[in-house]
């Protein structure tokens, strides 16, 4: 683990939480290293003097120091669920208008309006209305767009957004939940609040200190070891589909790469138990077996309920990684 990225975070911090929720969803680990923002540790003024968390510091020492810079430093590694929206230019100008909008006057807003004692001459009232302003243009363009900020599913923008519009909630529970124009927004919110990514998203950690201990990030998860090979069940129809276009985007029976964001693998002795809960009566299936060495996209072993970690790719997978296919039970 020693050539994994250094993340220098801190748990409440927004532009940590969307720079760490970037990671979780590319299939990232990071050795995960929690500042106490009035102890900031040396080694990190080092690599950033401008003293703000994140920090991501790569194996060649190159030093990431904006939470949007490493959330694309992120998904140019792995975007299962196109957050970045590759290939449409007028969604990306709209990615990128929305989170200089919440950067810029939505956070000076939050900022008066949460701790209004901080900022001399601040009114408490005008960056209250102004804040919910911004609050209800988003709640209409969710209204619009069937759930998300932008058309077509979750977005980079709603990933960097959530985490002030949860600081804005915090601030102000009761004139929140109780206001008609943010209907939207609040179920937005509370959807990012319910996933199972946002308790992995706020695992908590002791602060580092030189030499200490250090957790890699998700703490749950582990990397995947490429000596061994790995296992998927498919159904013959969409193995045989995949042939046709050369590279597999199925997660697990009936769910897409894109809709979950991983695809399913197993480890050998994983493979009979996952048959029977979910392929049993799935009529012909195969077993594919994957060289972990020939996939191009992050591999990471995910804790899921019960504790045991089971093995995800986090992109398509090459037909040519796949060195063999058999009907699954075998004769
Ligand atoms: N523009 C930076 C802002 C990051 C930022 O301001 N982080 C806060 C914590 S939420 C911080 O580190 N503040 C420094 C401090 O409080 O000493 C980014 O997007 O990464």
């Amino acid at each position: 683990m020693t050539d994994l990225p250094i993340l220098y975070s801190f748990r409440r911090c927004p532009y940590a939480m969307r720079a760490r929720w970037a990671v979780l969803e590319a299939g990232l680990l990071v050795r995960w290293r929690e500042v106490e923002l009035k102890a900031k540790p040396p080694a990190m003024l080092e690599k950033s003097p401008k003293g703000t968390v994140p920090v991501l510091v790569l194996a060649d020492g190159t030093t990431v120091d904006e939470s949007v810079d490493v959330m694309h430093w992120a998904l140019r590694q792995a975007d299962p669920r196109d957050l970045t929206r590759q290939q449409c230019l007028k969604q990306q100008a709209e990615i990128h208008e929305l989170v200089t909008i919440n950067d810029a006057a939505f956070k000076h807003h939050l900022d008066r309006f949460k701790y209004t004692d901080r900022y001399r001459g601040a009114c408490k009232e005008h960056h209250q209305k102004a804040g919910l302003e911004i609050l209800h243009c988003w709640s209409q363009r969710i209204d619009g767009h069937g759930g998300w900020l932008l058309e077509g599913g979750c977005s980079l923008a709603d990933v960097a957004l959530f985490p002030f519009v949860r600081q804005w909630r915090i601030a102000d529970p009761h004139g929140f939940d109780s206001d008609q124009g943010l209907q939207g927004l609040r179920s937005w919110l509370q959807s990012f609040l319910d996933h199972p990514g946002f308790e992995r998203l706020m695992q908590r950690a002791d602060p580092w200190a030189h030499g200490g201990h250090q957790p890699h990030f998700p703490a749950d998860a582990i990397a995947v070891p490429t000596d061994q090979p790995l296992f998927h069940l498919a159904l013959a129809e969409d193995w045989k589909q995949a042939v046709r276009c050369s590279q597999y985007s199925v997660s697990t029976r009936g769910l897409s790469l894109h809709q979950v964001g991983f695809i399913h693998l197993s480890w050998r002795d994983q493979v009979p138990d996952t048959f029977r809960r979910f392929y049993a009566d799935a009529g012909e299936v195969f077993l594919l077996t994957v060289d972990p060495t020939r996939v191009h996209s992050p591999l990471r072993a995910d804790a899921v309920p019960s504790g045991e970690l089971f093995p995800h790719l986090y992109g398509a997978l090459p037909v040519e990684a796949v060195t063999s296919v058999i009907p699954y039970p075998s004769d």
